[in-house]
């Protein structure tokens, strides 16, 4: 399988982030992704590339100008409110949530932080801009890898990005690389595509970004958000509107669900995606669905995910894995390979 390997994802290193009142270190760390490097090679499994450098205006396919610029200075201004700044990452004090104004944007930098992100713990550092608009690129990359015939692809970045929004970061996320693909499939002529979320997390990026499209079709499997984080979306009655109506799909499960129950989800959305006519498929591929995962609460064992990438194999669909998820570092190599192993295996 051709892997597009982001090499600047070590750019993007949060050292805290704020919860339950104070800081802790970042779980979403670079080792995360040099495991999932170590585990292809250890297995053979995969040719490794970089990806060509793209123009902005490719993941403002996706995503706002405002926010994309926010992004691409927001180091710097960080630093100009006080040189000593650099000692710190960025997080967001202030956030204007019903009845204030977002159409005005603040000169104020903290202000525009806030305008521009729905949680504190995703601290934006020095290189949080170049690690994760490389890994639009390899997104992009990814995607035109299908478009030219391949069977499947897998896009090996971080910072991950099924919680961005058009205009917003969290979730540790900041370009929605699931999405910038999708649309590049779109773009290079595809009339229908299927995003499918498996990470423990409720892509409420992804499913906010194509909510009104009847040419994106997103389902999602992920923990309740009554109890989960990101808390506000990923509910079952969300199904889309106006052009989406329908094609949008959430799969909430219980806290403790087990690879049975999970299977079945998974049946049912690959259902739903062969229904909608998809010509290619785009996985979020989060493993934070296994039951070692410090922040999550699925209980998958690592063999599951062999038949995870089997069956979405299956599907008989083009397929683009984009890296999501997974926090259980010393395992989320091995979790992560499992996946494309049951799938090239499958679909060979
Ligand atoms: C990102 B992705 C842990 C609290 C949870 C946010 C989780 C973001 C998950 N201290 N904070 O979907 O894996
Ligand atoms: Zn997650």
């Amino acid at each position: 399988m051709q892997v597009f390997y982001n090499d600047r994802h070590p750019l993007h290193h949060g050292r805290h982030e704020m919860f339950r009142g104070r800081l802790v270190p970042c779980f979403e760390v670079p080792a995360r992704a040099d495991h999932v490097l170590q585990e292809l090679h250890a297995r053979g499994l995969g040719q490794v590339a970089t990806a060509p450098e793209v123009a902005v205006d490719v993941l403002a396919r996706v995503h706002a100008r405002r926010y994309l610029d926010f992004l691409a200075t927001a180091w710097d201004e960080w630093i100009a409110l006080d040189p000593s700044n650099a000692e710190r990452d960025a997080l967001p004090s202030y956030w204007p949530i019903r009845t204030f104004r977002s159409d005005v944007l603040p000169a104020s930098f903290p202000a525009r932080m806030g305008l521009f992100s729905f949680d504190a713990g995703s601290p934006i550092t020095a290189g949080t801009w170049q690690a994760a608009r490389q890994g639009g690129a390899c997104a992009v990359a990814g995607a035109r890898h299908l478009l030219q015939g391949a069977r499947s692809a897998f896009v090996l970045t971080r910072p991950p990005g099924h919680h961005a929004g058009h205009d917003f970061f969290g979730g540790y996320c900041f370009v929605n690389n699931a999405a910038v693909a999708a649309q590049c499939l779109r773009d290079g002529g595809l009339d229908r595509v299927a995003v499918l979320d498996v990470d423990y997390h409720h892509g409420n990026g992804t499913q906010a970004i194509f909510y009104e499209r009847g040419d994106v079709f997103f389902a999602s499997i992920h923990g309740d958000p009554h109890t989960e984080y990101p808390y506000y979306l990923g509910h079952a009655d969300e199904r889309g509107s106006g052009a989406g109506l329908d094609c949008n799909l959430n799969l909430p499960l219980p806290r403790g669900t087990g690879f049975a129950a999970w299977q079945e989800a998974l049946r049912l959305a690959l259902q739903r995606i062969a229904a909608h006519g998809a010509q290619a498929l785009v996985v979020s591929l989060g493993l934070d669905t296994f039951a070692g995962d410090p922040i999550s609460g699925f209980t998958l064992a690592s063999d599951d995910y062999l038949r995870v990438g089997e069956a979405l194999a299956g599907a008989g669909l083009p397929t683009l894995f984009v890296f999501e998820g997974g926090y259980a570092v010393a395992e989320v190599g091995v979790n992560a390979v499992n996946v494309l192993q049951g799938f090239a295996d499958r679909a060979a």
